[in-house]
């Protein structure tokens, strides 16, 4: 156990919800990877592509015993096994898996960069990752998540669906 990982999960094909909530149950199966926090699930539009449908988002904090490495390919493989193809970068997907944070790691890889290089730009991701975690440090930016937010705005369309957070374990 140890290191603590924020989540971005995404999907935009079928039924958006029901595809976040079982990338979640299966991220929570692994002994390796404990559920600590969870965001609301927000509809969202489009971002970078825009000729598709709107998207469900939500963000999640797990501690893990993975390295990055191991997590990544764990996250693809419960991207493959729900169907996932890709076709287009930043097109549509049944199921995105993003690596937004681990600890305060910097990754700069070709198959890897965390943080999520984007994380600054998408209301998407600042809007539920500050529900759960806005006093988190970007750790290049070094400012804390609810003053991203504040940064990028409110002209991308987000809506909160129903629930409110959730904090897992205390
Ligand atoms: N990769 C590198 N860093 C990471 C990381 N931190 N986490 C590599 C996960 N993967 C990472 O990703 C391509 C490769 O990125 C992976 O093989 C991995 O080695 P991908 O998810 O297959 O490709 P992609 O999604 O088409 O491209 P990319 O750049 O990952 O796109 P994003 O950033 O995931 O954005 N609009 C709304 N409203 N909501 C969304 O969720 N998502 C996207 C996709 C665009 N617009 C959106 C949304
Ligand atoms: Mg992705």
């Amino acid at each position: 156990m140890g290191n603590i990982a924020f989540i971005g999960i995404g999907s935009n094909v079928g039924d958006k919800v029901k595809k976040c909530r079982q990338a979640i149950t299966k991220i929570s199966q692994w002994n390796e990877n404990t559920l600590l926090a969870q965001s609301s699930f927000y509809k969202t539009e489009p971002i970078g592509y825009t000729q598709q449908d709107w998207f469900i988002n939500c963000v999640i904090e797990i501690e893990t015993s993975f390295t990055a490495y191991e997590l990544l390919h764990v996250l693809e493989d419960i991207e493959i096994s729900m169907g996932r193809e890709r076709i287009l970068k930043w097109g549509p997907r049944i199921i995105d898996l993003d690596i937004l944070f681990l600890n305060d790691e910097i990754i700069r890889c070709k198959e890897l960069t965390v943080p999520h290089p984007e994380v600054q730009n998408r209301a998407f991701v600042l809007v539920p990752l500050c529900e759960i975690a806005g006093d988190y440090i970007h750790p290049l930016l070094n400012k804390p998540i609810s003053q991203l937010m504040a940064d990028v705005g409110d002209e991308q369309g987000i809506k909160k669906l129903g629930s409110s957070p959730k904090k897992l374990v205390s």
